[in-house]
């Protein structure tokens, strides 16, 4: 717990978190299905969800924005786009963005539960220690300033996924 916030970090699936109000998508620009993540959460929410999502887009680094669930059992999908490492600068200050938007946003529209994946660490480059190390230190800074969110799950695919982002949230294993 910091605050009334509680903190997890979990391995699993994005698409099958049941319990959150809303999921973190690890978007491209165009908000389009793609691979990865945003793959896994495209062909679960359904077709609506690219449809839904094509005004809202060309979207920055950095960025989040909101779309309805449709076929997934969360209310809402935030979509953030992660930095390319080290071609979209300064990564770290555009990647903590990411975390810090979608937490304001959620915020703002009354959600209480988020999960977030490991954004960036993917395709776009991210090396995982680092990002784990950006990711804590933004969610921590913004913890103080939330009214409504009072759960944030960071859903990690694999082993060392868990074990890099349990570290940087101080939770030892
Ligand atoms: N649940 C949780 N984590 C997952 C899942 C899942 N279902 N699937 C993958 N991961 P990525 P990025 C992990 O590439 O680096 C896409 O094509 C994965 O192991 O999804 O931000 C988009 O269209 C990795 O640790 O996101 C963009 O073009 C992490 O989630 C681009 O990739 C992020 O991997 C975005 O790249």
């Amino acid at each position: 717990m910091e605050g009334n916030v509680k903190l997890e970090c979990v391995q699993g699936d994005i698409t099958q978190q049941d319990d959150l109000d809303a999921i973190v998508n690890a978007a491209n620009a165009e908000l389009r299905t793609g691979g990865g993540v945003a793959g896994a959460i495209h062909r679960a929410a359904g077709p609506e969800l690219e449809e839904a999502c094509r005004p809202l887009a060309p979207i920055k680094p950095g960025e989040a924005v909101i779309s309805p669930a449709f076929g997934l059992p969360n209310k809402k999908i935030i979509h953030c786009l992660g930095p390319v490492f080290n071609i979209d600068k300064p990564s770290d200050e555009l990647l903590a963005r990411c975390f810090r938007n979608a937490l304001w946003l959620a915020d703002e529209e009354n959600l209480v539960s988020v999960g977030f994946p490991a954004i960036s660490t993917g395709a776009f480059g991210y090396p995982l220690e680092e990002a784990a190390e950006v990711t804590a230190d933004a969610v921590h800074s913004v913890i103080s300033d939330l009214d409504n969110v009072t759960l944030i799950r960071m859903v990690l695919f694999g082993d060392k996924d868990l074990v890099a982002f349990r570290k940087a949230f101080r939770m030892g294993r």
